[in-house]
Order: C-alpha cells, then structure tokens, then sequence
C-alpha cells in the first residue's frame, strides 16, 4: 500500500487530494494545526492518519516524516491569501519561502527520500512580458506572495538538480470548488449570491471588478498533482485552463444561477483594492498535457453555478 503524506490536507486541495489518494488505496496521513477547521475532511476522516503540527515547527515535522515514511508528500500548507501577504509580508515568506525549505531538507536528509510535490503559483509570473504563461516564462513576482512562491518553487528546482531528489513544481492557476475558502473571490461572491437569494445579505462589496483570472477546478487540479509524481522523471508543470474570465463575470454568474441582477447588490469598495494586483495571469497547459495526459476540462459557467448552487443547500439555517 502506497503511503502518502499531505501538508495543508484540511484545506480544499489537500481534502479532495486524500479522497483521491484513499480511493486508489493509499495510506493517507494529513498534517493539521490544532486549529484547523476539519470541516472538509469530516465524511471521510476515519479512514485518515492526522497529525497535529505547526509547519514551523521543525522537531515535529521532522519526526512525522520519520515516523511515517511516506512515499509521497505533498506540500499544500502555508499562507495562501495574495491579499494578506501585503499586510505579512514576513509572515508569509516564513510560512511560504521557508516552510518549503525546511521540508525539502528534512526530506533530504531521510535514508530514503519521498517524491515531493510542491504547490506553487501563477503569482510567481507577476507582470510577465508574455501571455499566456508556461514553464520556460521568467519569474517577475508583484506581491509578496508571489515573490515567497518564487523562492520555495525555484529551491525545488535547486534540489533537484543539486541532490536529484524526486521534487516537482505545480505552478497552479486559481482553482476553485465548493469546498474554497470564504476568503478567495469567487466563493465570496457565490456565498453571498446564495445569502441575498434567501434574505440573510443585503448587498456584497468587493474590489477590482475587471481583475481577471485563469479559473479552474480543483478537482482536476489535484488529479494533475498526484500524475506528476507517477512520471519517471521530475519537472515542472503549468495547470491553468487557457481561459481568462473577470471579477465580474463571476459576478454574473452567481447572480443569474439564483435569479437576481448584480447591479442591485454589487458595490465597489476600496478596502478590497490590493497596492499591486497581476491583472491577466493566463497559462498554458501544453505539457501538462503532452506529459502527463492531464486535461482541464470543467466550465466556468457550470462551475460558477455549481458553487452558487452548493451556497444555497448548505447556508446555516
Ligand atoms: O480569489 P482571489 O483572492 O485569488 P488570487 O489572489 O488570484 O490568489 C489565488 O490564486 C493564486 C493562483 O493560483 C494562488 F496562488 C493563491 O493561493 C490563491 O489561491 O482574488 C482573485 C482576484 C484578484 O485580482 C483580486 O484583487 O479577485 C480580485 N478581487 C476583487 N474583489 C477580490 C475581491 N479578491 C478577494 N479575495 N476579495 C475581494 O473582495
């Protein structure tokens, strides 16, 4: 039985990444804080080995790899919010830039070294001079963020080469689910779509409404992820759709899946504008596809809808 490893596995990668793994008979082990939100693993945690750490904290970490030897790790944990990263910068270069290398040490220094996956981030392109983005388009990171990504994906690369671990980069476009935090755009939007739909909201405010992004499903997502540690050997791969769609499409979307004009409830508020904001990251998932057989294939429309749809059967009562 293959066994797995998942940082950041109460997030929505992590829990559809351990259903996916548990469904091909891996033996699933997840780290989570001691005050990470279970909610997302709940239907399926039993079948789940869950350690309690804090990624910073190297003795723990360092003896739950021993521990549990894995086959595979992937490394989904960390700061994940481009906006907050302006207010903690340190922070996030701690938890991003750091926090992957520690790991990458502590699994070079095991007798025998898991395949490692690393999540990275469009938001390492930044301001690119090409469009759309693939795996040979230079690093130009705008946010701190972006810049913490570009460190800890180009230390994967480093190791690689360097000590020829088995360590591969996702550089993934946004991915949503019903399963995303409250936090990312689209899930406050269709939450608040549902909550308007049924008289609990009156209006929503949001930022940069023309900011467009490459949006897909991270269903799909995670299924790319687990491929590329199946490869014979380790690389780099772009998961992105192709497709740019705006704030405001969005927007539209959730609105109609529920029967209301937008124009009635959308209002623009600054304290949502970010100081710096890449406004049309798009990628191009070629040798994803060549390599790994790996296709985006789900609507925006239809996930949009989807997400809205959720919004509505799971508000509180
Ligand atoms: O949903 P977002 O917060 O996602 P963002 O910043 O693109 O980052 C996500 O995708 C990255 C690439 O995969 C990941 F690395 C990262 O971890 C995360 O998953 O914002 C999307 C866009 C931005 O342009 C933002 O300025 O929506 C714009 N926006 C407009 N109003 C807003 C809002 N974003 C948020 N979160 N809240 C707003 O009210």
């Amino acid at each position: 039985m293959p066994r797995a490893l998942i940082t950041g596995i109460a997030g929505q990668d992590g829990s559809y990444l351990a259903e996916w793994l548990l469904a091909r008979d891996y033996e699933v082990h997840g780290i989570v804080r001691e005050s990470s939100c279970l909610k997302r693993l709940q239907s399926f945690k039993a079948r789940l080995v869950l350690h309690c750490a804090d990624l910073n904290d190297s003795a723990t970490v360092r003896r739950i790899l021993t521990e549990t030897a894995p086959d595979e790790v992937y490394h989904l944990g960390g700061q994940s919010h481009v906006g907050l990263s302006f207010e903690q910068a340190e922070a996030t270069c701690e938890s991003i830039a750091i926090g992957t290398l520690r790991l990458l040490e502590m699994i070079r220094a095991l007798p025998q070294p898991p395949r490692f996956f690393n999540a990275s981030s469009s938001e390492v392109f930044g301001r690119p001079e090409t469009s759309p983005q693939d795996e040979q388009t230079p690093f130009r990171p705008a946010t701190p963020y972006g810049c913490a990504k570009a460190f800890a994906t180009q230390m994967v690369v480093i190791e690689r080469h360097t000590f020829g671990l088995f360590a591969c980069n996702g550089i993934l476009y946004n991915h949503e689910s019903p399963r995303r935090g409250d936090n990312f755009v689209t899930q406050k939007i269709c939450r608040a779509a549902a909550a308007i739909k049924q008289g609990r909201q009156q209006e929503l405010s949001l930022g940069n409404l023309s900011s467009q992004r490459d949006w897909g499903d991270a269903r799909e997502y995670v299924q790319a992820m687990w491929l590329m540690l199946q490869q014979a050997t380790p690389a780099d791969y772009v998961l992105a759709t192709g497709k740019l769609h705006s704030v405001q499409a969005v927007v539209e979307t959730a609105f109609a899946a529920v029967g209301l004009n937008w124009r009635d409830y959308v209002k623009m508020d600054p304290r949502f504008m970010r100081p710096e904001d890449p406004a049309r990251l798009v990628g191009n998932p070629a040798k994803a596809e060549k390599i790994l057989g790996w296709r985006p294939i789900a609507s925006f429309t239809r996930l949009i809808t989807e997400m809205t749809l959720s919004a509505l059967e799971t508000a509180p009562a």
